[in-house]
């Protein structure tokens, strides 16, 4: 039977609307371990990193040093769990959390293959980030770029190739951020590839992408991807987005591709969230990716 270890991460520090420290215990009200138990894995929750608590107020970079402790307890853990034959499932917290579970799926001699599911690019650096929200920023570090402790996390300091990753989702791009993408030459399937090829498509293309010689795929995936008419329990919602159906179809094929080797889902703010909605469809969608289908 396959195992699966979850982490959650009550992180809510690499942006500033409090709450999202909640989307862990959310998501697991939501029903997620009962969901993957009928789907008959051996599921072990490890339970949550301990994230230390800040009262100061809010700065640009506030929470540096805590998301830099909590980074490396996470990226510690997820070694851990691997080595024992889990596949890491980590429920978010805002998304400097994929730091710290990039940092601890990376090896030193594999490449990493990566999707990332956003709404948003994440590749600011602090020369760039228009907030200085450490959540708009865990691409870039996962990439080499931005504060030299973030990028020093785990194994190696660049733990993904610019060619072996997507961005799927993307509306909202900085001006920084699509620099990068440029000079990188990342790959983002914005909504209007979507529009145009459709969600199956773009999928069979990502996962083209992300597959080329790696042996491990990582899906990092922030619910503001969603439209917030759907997901909107999130902090920073943004108009014109995926539907629950594309967002299903997608996890359904990932499924299929048997690619993935560990996932996050975060961002879930249930402060901001319509009863639990936000974290239901997280269920549903890691439901997917973990093979549920109706027949
Ligand atoms: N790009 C903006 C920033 O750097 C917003 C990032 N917000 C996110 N990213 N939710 O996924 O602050
Ligand atoms: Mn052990
Ligand atoms: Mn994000
Ligand atoms: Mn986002």
């Amino acid at each position: 039977m396959k195992k699966i270890g979850i982490i959650g991460v009550p992180m809510d520090l690499g942006q500033s609307r409090r709450g999202v420290d909640m989307g862990p215990s959310a998501i697991r009200y939501a029903g997620l371990v009962p969901l993957l138990r009928t789907l008959k894995y051996d599921v072990t929750d490890f339970g949550d990193i301990n994230v230390a608590r800040t009262e100061e107020p809010k700065q640009s970079l506030n929470g540096l040093k805590e998301i830099i402790n909590s980074s490396h307890m996470l990226a510690k853990k997820i070694v851990h769990i691997k080595k024992d034959g889990y596949l890491p499932l980590i429920l978010g917290g805002d998304h400097s959390t994929a730091i710290g579970t990039i940092a601890g799926v990376a090896t030193e001699n594999k490449e990493l293959g990566l999707i990332w599911y956003d709404a948003h690019g994440d590749l600011n650096t602090k020369e760039t980030s228009p907030s200085g929200n450490i959540h708009g920023m865990p691409l870039a570090v996962s990439l080499g770029y931005g504060i030299k402790e973030l990028v020093e996390i785990g194994v190696k300091t660049k733990k993904v190739s610019p060619d072996k990753m997507v961005i799927i989702g993307a509306r909202s791009l900085d001006d920084g951020e699509k620099q990068l993408i440029k000079q990188l030459r990342i790959k983002v399937f914005t909504m209007h590839e979507i529009d145009r090829l459709g969600m199956s498509r773009v999928m069979e293309e990502a996962i083209q992408i992300v597959q080329k010689g790696t042996e491990h795929v990582h899906l990092s995936l922030d619910l503001d991807a969603l439209d917030p008419l759907e997901a909107p329990g999130v902090g920073t919602p943004v108009t014109g987005g995926l539907t629950y159906r594309e967002s299903h179809l997608a996890m359904e094929m990932l499924a299929e591709s048997n690619i993935i080797t560990s996932a996050e889902f975060v961002e879930v703010n249930p402060i901001l969230d319509e009863k639990n909605k936000t974290a239901q469809i997280a269920v549903g969608l890691i439901g997917s990716l973990f093979g549920q289908k109706l027949l």
